[in-house]
């Protein structure tokens, strides 16, 4: 039987890479896009890259930009993909505030570049296609918690982008006929999530701070509530939507929602340390109030016990707010009824938020043991407030 061919927007990110290991191990042979960078921006697929000069070859990058339409639709042209997954994006909310023309080009219009180049190839027939939907869209929200029934009402440059990207998916559906479908995925997070996103920001810093890297975490607002999944569990769920007969959209969540305060308290619990929290709005401080010893020992080291004993001995606060992490329209809350995704799909994640969080602390803690014992051997390491 004939190799399903599958290509890949944004395979150098997150969910790319998840995306990618999965679809190698069903025997698919996958093409991804990636941008050219100043310097190699592979980590996330560096394990699974082959080499140009091997025969073969069943994971093949190409050189590619959403916001050029000539290179995409080239590149679809050579492919012939079976299967197109849309993950390539400007994916920070903050930043889309800084950059919304950047954003409605590649998040917005990249969409219809492929789309278009779908049907202008001839492929509508042969290829599906999956557009990387958002529970952004729900920003401002209208109902909890948020179904694939529920109206949109995005807060952000970057939510804007990405119903436009919703719609004309739903458009070329409609229209054409072609098997496209909107994962309309909240929240997702992994070891390789992106440093500057909350969840990894906060086990990056914890995970410094308790290696005596860093002394604080500056953080933006607390009280937001997220629906977290892992990201691993969330890419099935694209795969699973463009295996159906029908296509349609979906919602991707936990159906748990957890403030941005608590997730910080369950992972500095992770490491043994129980962080209270005292103050109001920019005032509000995280002060560590007890210690698990055992605990601290065996996930970060009984060698730097003394210095957290320090903290909490001088009331140091160790996470402070910076209204500079503020976003000018804010998404208080996600909550996302993932039914239809149970009942349509069989999907379930099977990550729980600790099991995720203890993930992600354990790998954080090691990528800084690496750094402590560069600083330990004379070598300048940086400091990232990101
Ligand atoms: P990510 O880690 O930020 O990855 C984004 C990818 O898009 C990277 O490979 C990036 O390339 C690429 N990219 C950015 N601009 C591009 C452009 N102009 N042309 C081509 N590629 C471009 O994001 P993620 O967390 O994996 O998310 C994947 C997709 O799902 C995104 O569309 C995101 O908006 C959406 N989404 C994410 C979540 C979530 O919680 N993770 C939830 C809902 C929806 P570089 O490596 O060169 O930067
Ligand atoms: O981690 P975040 O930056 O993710 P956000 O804005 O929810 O967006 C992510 O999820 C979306 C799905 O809902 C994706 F579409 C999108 O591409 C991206 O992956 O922020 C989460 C929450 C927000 O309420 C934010 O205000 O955390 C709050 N937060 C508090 N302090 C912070 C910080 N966010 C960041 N990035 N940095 C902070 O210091």
């Amino acid at each position: 039987m004939q190799k399903k061919i599958a290509l890949i927007t944004g395979v150098t990110g997150q969910d790319g890479a998840y995306l990618s290991e999965l679809l190698l191990s069903k025997g698919y042979i996958v093409h991804g896009i990636k941008r050219r960078a100043s310097l190699f921006n592979t980590d996330r697929i560096d394990h699974i890259y082959q080499d140009p000069h091997m025969e073969n070859r069943s994971f093949i990058l190409h050189y590619g930009d959403l916001t050029d339409s000539m290179n995409i639709t080239r590149i679809i042209q050579e492919v012939q993909p079976d299967e197109i997954y849309n993950l390539g994006a400007m994916s920070h909310v903050r930043v889309s505030f800084e950059t919304p023309e950047y954003t409605a080009n590649a998040d917005g219009i990249g969409t219809l570049r492929i789309l278009e180049a779908i049907r202008l190839l001839g492929l509508i027939n042969k290829t599906r296609f999956y557009q990387a939907s958002t529970s952004e869209l729900y920003g401002l929200v209208q109902e909890i918690p948020q179904t694939e029934k529920t109206p949109f009402y995005p807060r952000s440059p970057y939510g804007v982008a990405k119903l436009y990207s919703y719609w004309i998916t739903v458009n070329y559906r409609e229209a054409y006929g072609l098997h496209a479908s909107n994962g309309i995925l909240f929240n997702h997070e992994s070891p390789v999530r992106g440093e500057t996103f909350v969840t990894r920001k906060v086990t990056r810093a914890l995970s410094r701070i308790a290696l005596g890297l860093q002394e604080k975490l500056f953080i933006g607002n607390l009280s937001g509530q997220r629906d977290w999944g892992h990201a691993k569990d969330f890419v099935r769920a694209m795969y699973l939507m463009l295996q159906q007969d029908e296509p349609d959209d979906y919602v991707i969540a936990t159906g748990i929602t957890t403030t941005i305060r608590e997730f910080i308290r369950l992972a500095a619990a992770e490491i043994g340390l129980e962080l209270t929290f005292r103050g109001k709005g920019t005032d509000e401080k995280g002060f560590i109030t007890e210690i698990d010893e055992k605990k601290f020992a065996e996930k970060a080291g009984e060698k730097y016990l003394y210095r957290q004993i320090e903290n909490i001995k001088n009331k140091k606060a160790i996470i402070e707010v910076d209204s500079r992490y503020f976003r000018p329209t804010e998404v208080e809350l996600l909550l996302g009824d993932p039914s239809k995704a149970k009942s349509h799909l069989d999907w379930r994640p099977e990550y729980t938020l600790p099991a995720m969080i203890e993930e992600m602390m354990d790998s954080d803690i090691k990528l800084m043991q690496k750094e402590k014992l560069l600083s330990e051997g004379g070598y300048k390491t940086l400091n990232f407030y990101e």
